[in-house]
């Protein structure tokens, strides 16, 4: 028997009698029902089931049985289909754009237009989006239009998300809500728990606005994603996260990044409202994440949406998705479900969409993105002394002097005479006679 020193025997009498050590056995923080059994359990259910995928519309475009279509007019869902069909005709035509070598890099959206075009229409158009990097559907339906989706990944004097400074698909813009994105996997997750905190204290947004994060199924295997949702729910915000689960984190298949019930069985760990709905589904995805957000301001509190679709493209340009899927699995999603054709037979069937407007549409398209391309591709680059302006507020720090002193000292000795130097410095405004000639 171990014997207590005397001051300890007093605080367990003290317990004792005020309650803590009898039968009834009260355990602190915690209102868990007693049982005399050992439960284990490997569900957030409760049936042992997996969490349900919320549809609306079947695989052609019929409202599933039971199913409520969301409150959608004929413009709304105009909108929808031709935002739905701008991103592929974007991303066709900057995809080629690169493998001429004419941009550095790019990433499409072939799959996922249903998740981020529903989400998007679901969200204000200033509610603060925090993205990952294939959302820029979401700025295409907030009007931030295809000239700066092309100056963007041209990275020329036009490009008004970073002056050509950022990769392409890097976009951002305070006028459109859409903070800059950043490369590095997950950042954005904590980074919109501290943005929809802000918004909450914000005098005359708190009621009204919400931080709105995706990321990828694969984002949410880094430290980040907990850490983010942790400190979304301790320190309550109106914070939305959207997981896109396309199936894949470049060639990691989604069943080898977790072993548990997806990204929504994570939800509730962290007392997180949540819902899975079907990504393929553009109209699913409008009325989950409307009410996901709508619960978002009313409980001033994070609410979790994870939407499952097929990453039908490469991961980016700098990917062959063949050497790790087989290119059959590829074209049979493409053929069984295909989120546009989806909405497309919904719109038919509504008397809203024919042939006819289906090739008036594709034809708009198509003529408007490469109008926007060839424009884009004559336009130079900004002057090569904005690669050393704005990155810090304030006085310009010692750093940046010196490193402008160093470039301006190598260019003078061969900006004119090497012919690499020569040609690249002909792409820039003014030829980079601005930091030469200084
Ligand atoms: C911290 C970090 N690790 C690794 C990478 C390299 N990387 C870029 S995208 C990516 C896959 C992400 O997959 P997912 O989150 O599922 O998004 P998806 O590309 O499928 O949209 C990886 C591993 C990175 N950018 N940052
Ligand atoms: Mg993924």
């Amino acid at each position: 028997m171990i014997r207590l020193p005397s001051v300890s025997r007093g605080i367990v009498r003290r317990w004792a009698t005020r309650g803590l050590t009898t039968a009834a056995g009260n355990l602190p923080n915690s209102k868990s029902p007693i049982v005399s059994k050992p439960k284990f359990i490997n569900s957030v259910t409760g049936s042992d089931e997996l969490i349900p995928t919320f549809r609306v519309l079947d695989g052609v475009g019929k409202p599933i049985e039971g199913a409520e279509v969301p409150e959608i007019d004929e413009k709304l869902a105009h909108k929808l289909y031709e935002n739905m069909q701008l991103l592929p005709t974007l991303d066709n035509v900057l995809y080629n754009v690169q493998r001429q070598g004419k941009i550095s890099f790019y990433m499409t959206s072939h799959g996922e237009e249903a998740t981020i075009i529903g989400s998007a229409a679901a969200l204000a158009p200033d509610d603060e989006v925090l993205g990952q990097y294939r959302e820029m559907g979401v700025l295409l339906w907030r009007g931030f239009g295809i000239d700066n989706i092309m100056a963007q990944c041209f990275g020329n004097e036009a490009d008004t998300s970073g002056k050509g400074r950022q990769m392409p698909v890097h976009f951002g813009s305070t006028e459109h809500h859409f903070h800059t994105i950043s490369s590095p996997l997950a950042t954005q997750i904590p980074q919109a728990a501290g943005v929809g905190y802000a918004l909450k204290r914000t005098p005359g947004r708190g009621s009204r606005s919400i931080a709105a994060c995706y990321f990828g199924e694969g984002a949410a295997s880094e430290g980040d994603f907990h850490a983010g949702l942790l400190l979304a729910s301790t320190v309550p915000s109106p914070t939305l996260f959207i997981a896109r689960n396309n199936g894949f984190a470049i060639s990691t298949p989604s069943t080898e990044q977790y072993y548990g019930d997806g990204i929504a069985a994570r939800g509730p760990g962290y007392g997180i409202d949540t819902v899975r709905v079907d990504g393929n589904d553009v109209l699913a995805v409008l009325a989950a994440v409307r009410e996901a957000r709508r619960r978002c301001l009313e409980q001033g509190r994070a609410v979790l949406v994870e939407a499952m679709s097929y990453r039908v493209g490469h991961h980016s340009t700098s990917d062959d998705s063949f050497a790790y899927r087989p290119r059959s699995e590829v074209e049979d999603r493409k053929r069984v479900d295909n989120p546009i054709a989806r909405f497309r037979l919904f719109m038919e069937s509504q008397g809203w969409w024919n042939n006819e407007a289906e090739e008036d549409l594709k034809a708009r398209l198509k003529a408007d993105v490469m109008k926007s391309f060839k424009k884009a591709e004559s336009l130079k680059r900004c002057e090569l002394k904005e690669l050393f302006t704005d990155v810090y507020g304030g006085e310009e720090p010692w750093n940046l002097k010196e490193q402008r002193e160093e470039l301006t000292g190598l260019l003078r000795k061969y900006g004119e005479v090497w012919e690499p130097w020569r040609t690249e410095l002909a792409r820039f405004k003014n030829n980079g006679q601005d930091l030469l000639k200084r």
